[in-house]
C-alpha cells in the first residue's frame, strides 16, 4: 500500500518564494479547491492520504517534497535551499517518524525534494539554486549503506531538476533537454516534452498512471502515443508558486524500513492519516 503525505495549502501562499514566474495573483480558496483534487486522485491511484500538520504562516508549506526523500529503507529530511522554507521540515520529520527511520541533511548542506529524482537504485540530484554540492554527498552518505548510488547533475534555467525531468515509467524520463541534458538519464528512455511546453516535464508517476497538468496537451498526447495513463489533474493556481505535480506530495510504500525507537509502533503522533476508500 502506498502512503501519500500531503501538507494543507497555507492561506499565507501570496507571499510564496518565486525564482523563474513572475508574481500573479493566487486565489486560495480555488487553490485548496485543487489541492483536494489532487488527493482525490492519489487516493484513486491507491495511496491512503496522511496530513503533516498544517503550517498557515510559511507560505510554501504544500510543497512537500522538498522537506523530505523517502526511501523503502529510510527517510532523509532536507535543509532546503530557501531559508523561509527551513522552519517547514520539523512538522515533516514527526511525521514521517511514524513510517520510517528519519535521518537529515545538515548545514552546510543544502537539498530540496523537488532536486532529488530516485530511478531505483539510482539517485539523480540537481545541483543548481536550491541544492548544493554537500546537500547531495551528504545524501549519498545516507543512502550508499542502502545501495543507492547518487548522481549529481547540473540544471539550468529551472527551480528543480524534477521541473526538468520526472519519470513517466520505471524505465522512461519525461524531460526538457533545454534545463537538463538527457544524457544524464543513461539507462532510461527519454521521452522529450514538446518545445511550446517547457514546463511540461513535470509528471507524478503512481503505478500504471502518471497523473499531470492539463496545461500541456501536446506533451499529454506524446506520451499517450507510447501507451501511458494520463489522468489530468489541474494545480493552475500552485503553478503561480512555481509548484507542480510531484511538489505537493511525498509518496512511498507503508510497512517498509524501520521507524526509529520512538515511534516503534506507529501512533500517527505526527500525521493524520485517511484510507483510499
Ligand atoms: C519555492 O520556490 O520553493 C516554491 N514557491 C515552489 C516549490 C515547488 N517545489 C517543487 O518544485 N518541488
Amino acid at each position: 500500500m502506498l502512503i501519500a503525505l500531503t501538507r494543507a495549502v497555507a492561506p499565507s501562499i501570496n507571499r510564496c518564494e518565486l525564482t523563474h514566474v513572475s508574481r500573479a495573483p493566487i486565489d486560495v480558496a480555488l487553490a485548496v479547491r485543487q489541492h483536494e483534487q489532487y488527493e482525490a486522485a492519489l487516493r484513486e491511484a491507491g495511496c491512503s492520504i496522511a496530513h503533516a500538520a498544517p503550517e498557515p504562516d510559511l507560505p510554501d508549506s504544500v510543497f512537500i517534497e522538498d522537506t523530505a526523500v523517502v526511501c523503502d529503507e529510510v527517510a532523509v529530511v532536507t535543509r532546503p535551499g530557501a531559508a523561509s522554507r527551513r522552519p517547514e521540515t520539523a512538522a515533516v520529520a514527526a511525521a514521517l517518524r511514524a513510517f520510517r527511520r528519519v535521518e537529515t541533511i545538515d548545514a552546510p548542506g543544502t537539498l530540496d525534494g523537488g532536486d532529488v529524482l530516485v530511478a531505483g537504485r539510482t539517485v539523480y540530484v540537481g545541483v543548481g539554486a536550491r541544492s548544493n554540492v554537500e546537500g547531495a554527498r551528504q545524501l549519498e552518505e545516507r543512502l550508499s549503506p542502502y545501495g543507492y548510488e547518487v548522481r549529481p547533475v547540473q540544471v539550468n534555467g529551472c527551480l528543480h531538476l524534477k521541473s526538468a525531468a520526472t519519470l513517466v515509467s520505471p524505465a522512461a524520463v519525461l524531460v526538457n533537454p533545454a534545463w537538463v541534458d538527457a544524457l544524464v538519464f543513461a539507462s532510461l528512455d527519454p521521452v522529450v516534452v514538446d518545445p511550446g511546453e517547457p514546463f511540461a516535464a513535470n509528471a507524478l508517476l503512481l503505478g500504471d498512471r502518471i497523473l499531470y497538468s492539463p496545461a500541456y496537451p501536446r506533451t499529454r498526447a506524446l506520451l499517450e502515443r507510447r501507451g501511458l495513463r494520463v489522468v489530468p489533474v489541474d494545480l493552475s493556481e500552485l503553478a503561480k508558486a512555481e509548484g507542480a505535480l510531484t511538489c505537493c506530495s511525498l509518496v512511498f510504500k507503508r510497512g517498509t524500513g524501520r521507524p526509529s525507537s520512538t515511534a516503534s509502533s506507529p501512533t500517527w503522533a505526527g500525521a493524520s492519516l485517511s484510507r483510499a476508500p
